[in-house]
């Protein structure tokens, strides 16, 4: 008995050291498989939202439709979605229940894309910056994301429920880097900076350089750097 109690303190602590913050500076997550378990769930600082901007890098040779970041709340597991639709090649950014498409994009295979998507709760309006570039604002819904259950975010698989309903056809394969959130509108001028990669203001809901994170089966973190410097 005394073992088991010492075991299930083991173990709980085991669980707490993995979730530690980590500063992913230079880092990746590699998602090398196709499977419908793999994912990283990311631990947000924050829990409601009156507005939006995420920010992230992927990398990806995927012929099929797919996820790009997802989180989920008891009530919309689209919440805050942003999804690549094969059949129309379009990047598609839900809120909630609605979603918006944005077209004619040159989402080239085994190309880093950067991708900052703001939503503005009081006027419902939604952009699109696909890499360093602005695109049309465009409405989805003026509801604040203000929800009684802590919003569930994931990498590298999309939520039909509120942490899980995983559609392997729907799965990421390749690479994610730095991934931000913040609780408003980024100016374009930061928007800008972190395109080129210069010093703008970090996430304050989800940072990548201390960033809290769980991995669940095969996910790798791998230096970004691909080629060697000049
Ligand atoms: C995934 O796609 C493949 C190929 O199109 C199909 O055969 C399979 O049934 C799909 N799986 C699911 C779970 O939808
Ligand atoms: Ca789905």
């Amino acid at each position: 008995m005394r073992f088991a109690v010492c075991l299930v303190i083991l173990i709980s602590h085991a669980q707490t050291a993995r979730a530690a913050v980590q500063d992913l500076s230079g880092k990746m997550f590699v998602f090398p498989q196709q499977t419908k378990t793999a994912h990283v769930r990311l631990t947000p600082s924050k829990t409601s939202f009156s507005s939006i901007t995420v920010c992230h890098r992927s990398f990806t040779d995927l012929k099929r439709d797919h996820g790009l970041f997802s989180m989920a709340t008891q009530s919309n597991s689209n919440e805050f979605l942003i999804f690549y639709k094969l059949s129309t090649n379009e990047i598609q950014p839900h809120v909630k229940t609605e979603s918006v498409s944005y077209g004619g994009l040159e989402y080239k295979p085994n190309t880093w894309h950067s991708m900052c998507t703001t939503w503005d709760g009081a006027s419902g309006l939604l952009q699109l910056w696909f890499n360093g570039q602005p695109l049309a604002k465009k409405y989805t819904t003026l509801q604040s994301s203000r929800s009684s259950s802590t919003p569930v975010i994931i990498l590298g698989q999309e939520q039909d429920n509120h942490g899980g309903g995983f559609d392997i056809n729907q799965s990421f394969v390749g690479m994610i880097a730095d991934v931000h959130m913040w609780d408003y509108v980024l100016s374009s001028c930061e928007i800008q900076k972190y395109t080129a990669e210069t010093g703008f203001t970090p996430g304050n809901v989800l940072n990548w350089a201390a960033l809290d994170f769980q991995i669940r089966d095969r996910v790798l973190v791998d230096n970004k750097e691909m080629f060697c410097p000049s």
